[in-house]
């Protein structure tokens, strides 16, 4: 009796403790917000209390994370050689020279080169050596892959769809879905689904009527898709090792992510394998070029976890289906290209969602020599797409684009009251507190309005007042020296500078810059195309002191009037030679000079 009753305890204990585990699992899995949620977490809650939680291991489980690497097929790719192999450049033989030119022009790269790389080539496992350790949630998401193409070449859009299937856990990869927009090479059609069921079971090709741009072509690819991600990724690609789970386990954390892949550099004219840098978050400039930011200290404390992005690079990411398509997925008033990757990065933040880069996971990408194909264009419809996107999502902001096309304002967006109706519904939040909260320092490297200069004119020395600075008439890599001033002789000399509220000390009309790369002790100054102040080109005039200090190890601009040499060297508050009289100077600007540009 006794015994039976220590049993039904025992079983309630049991069933109870799963109870907990199933609900726990569900939340992770799903991690939505609905009510049902909230009656479960009740139910958790109550449940915790009764029977408290004896086997912490069993908690884990649930979390439990694998090691995901196939090293069969990792170790099978080390011993391949031939053209190509291992990501190392390929080159063609003069014997293989004679469709080289033909097809360089029809691609925009060597694609006489691909033709002689095997379409299961090895790639160099370049990711950083901690991903080589790290495990990954063991239960993760189907994938969908949806790569949109047209008029791809043949083995580069094979070589896509082939290290997908061989570089992805078969029973996470549901299917590869080639959308062809309308293509009018040969083997796009028939030949193509004849090799793909023949070879590749698991890729599958749709066939679009009519052109149809990149934006629709990927819309046409998510609805058939069937699995709960979506990958997008490009026709001329090369997914690298173990490339699937670091996209997804965000996602299964929470299904309202989006995560992206580092992009490798597939080498246009060797198809060599490199990587591109180190990670770096994505922004825009106020004429919607895709830019750069660099990476926040916490996420350099972490080289391997994924970090915060604000805006994808556009061609290559994972979402979850459920979220795609509660953003509407892309809108479809979107013409061909263009402004596709700000409207869903924007509606990604904005909507309650969130990005990441996930630096473990490298996808290598053919960036073309040049673009082959003549836009099947109507007008500006990009920067129709880029006025749709600044109206529906870039409030007050919208405005700084305007301000530098103003030909925007005259374009037709066409109807966007559904957009609108989508971000209402939603709840999704302003732009201003994308600005705030994820780009946050976008404004300070591109501001929406530009600053002035801190300072221009001649810079005068005070040791040797009658000697100015002076670009020697040199260009690039040219030493810059100082000169009899010429300001009122009528002679000719080349002295007049801007201190740029990028922080770096330009020759006057030119995109020069004052650059000391030398370390040591009274370093030249020399030319070098401007590259936005930081490092060796930083440059600070302090009003007080009159000097000009260079670089975040300080040193003073400094002269030898006999000898007529500039040089940095160590600020000395007695040297009169340190001291610089700048013609014009905006005491504003520099007093505020912690708040404008780069720190
Ligand atoms: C399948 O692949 C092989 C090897 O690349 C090729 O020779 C063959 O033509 C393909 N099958 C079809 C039906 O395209
Ligand atoms: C420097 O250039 C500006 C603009 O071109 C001009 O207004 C100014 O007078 C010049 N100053 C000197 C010292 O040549
Ligand atoms: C100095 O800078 C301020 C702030 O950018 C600007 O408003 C002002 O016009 C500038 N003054 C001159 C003389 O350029
Ligand atoms: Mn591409």
């Amino acid at each position: 009796m006794r015994r039976n009753i220590k049993h039904i305890l025992k079983f309630l204990v049991l069933s109870g403790v799963t109870v907990v585990f199933t609900v726990v699992l569900f939340r992770i899995l799903t991690n939505n917000r609905l009510n049902v949620v909230d009656k479960v977490k009740d139910i958790v809650n109550r449940d915790a209390g009764v029977f408290p939680v004896e086997e912490p291991n069993q908690l884990i489980a649930l979390n439990e994370k694998i090691d995901w690497h196939n090293y069969k097929y990792i170790n099978k790719d080390k011993a391949r050689t031939g053209p190509g192999e291992q990501g190392r450049p390929a080159y063609l033989n003069t014997n293989e020279q004679k469709n080289y030119d033909k097809l360089y022009k029809v691609n925009g790269f060597n694609a006489a080169l691909s033709d002689k790389i095997a379409l299961d080539r090895a790639v160099p496992d370049i990711r950083h050596e901690g991903c080589k350790s790290k495990k990954y949630l063991k239960k993760l998401p189907t994938v969908s892959v949806i790569v949109p193409f047209h008029n791809e070449h043949w083995t580069t859009l094979l070589r896509t769809a082939t290290s997908v299937v061989n570089r992805s856990p078969s029973h996470l990869l549901k299917e590869v879905i080639l959308v062809d927009d309308c293509s009018t090479k040969d083997f796009s059609r028939k030949p193509l689904d004849d090799y793909l069921a023949a070879n590749l079971t698991k890729v599958r090709a749709i066939h679009l009527p009519e052109r149809s741009g990149l934006i629709r072509a990927r819309l046409a690819g998510a609805r058939e898709a069937t699995a709960e991600v979506l990958i997008f990724l490009d026709s001329h690609t090369e997914a690298n090792v173990n490339w699937l789970p670091p996209l997804l386990e965000p996602i299964a954390q929470d299904y309202r992510t989006c995560v992206c892949p580092f992009i490798d550099v597939v080498q246009y004219e060797t198809f060599e394998y490199r990587s591109q840098d180190e990670g770096a978050r994505g922004a825009f400039d106020w004429e919607f070029y895709y830019k750069r930011l660099p990476l926040l200290p916490e996420d350099l404390k972490h080289p391997t976890e994924p970090f915060k992005s604000p805006i994808m690079a556009g061609g290559l990411f994972a979402i979850s289906t459920k979220f795609f398509w509660e953003l509407g997925g892309y809108d479809e008033g979107l013409d061909i290209w263009g402004g596709e990757q700000y409207e869903l990065s924007f509606k990604i933040w904005q909507c309650g969602g969130q990005m990441y880069d996930a630096p473990c996971s490298r996808v290598g990408h053919i960036y073309r020599k040049y673009a082959p194909f003549p836009n099947p264009g109507k007008g500006d419809f990009v920067g129709r797409n880029y006025r749709r996107v600044a109206e529906v999502w870039m409030d007050e902001y919208a405005q700084y684009l305007y301000n530098r096309r103003p030909h925007y304002k005259n374009l037709d967006t066409g109807d966007i009251s559904k957009q609108k109706a989508l971000r209402k519904s939603l709840n999704c939040k302003p732009f201003s507190w994308f600005m705030k909260t994820i780009a946050f320092d976008l404004p300070l490297k591109y501001p929406p309005i530009e600053p002035g200069d801190f300072g221009t004119g001649e810079i005068r020395n005070l040791g040797a007042p009658e000697l100015c600075v002076d670009s020697m008439r040199k260009d690039r890599d040219g030493v810059v020296g100082i000169q009899e001033c010429a300001k009122g002789t009528g002679k000719k000399a080349d002295q007049n500078f801007t201190l740029t509220w990028h922080k770096d000390l330009r020759v006057r009309g030119k995109t020069l810059c004052f650059d000391v790369s030398d370390p040591n002790d009274k370093a030249d100054v020399t030319l070098y195309p401007c590259h936005g102040s930081q490092g060796n080109q930083y440059w600070k005039y302090n009003v007080e002191k009159q000097w000009f200090v260079h670089g975040g190890n300080p040193r003073c601009l400094d002269c030898d009037p006999g000898k007529k040499r500039l040089y940095v060297t160590t600020c000395d508050e007695n040297s009169k030679t340190q001291k610089w009289r700048f013609e014009n100077v905006n005491l504003t600007m520099i007093a505020d000079w912690e708040n404008i540009g780069v720190k």
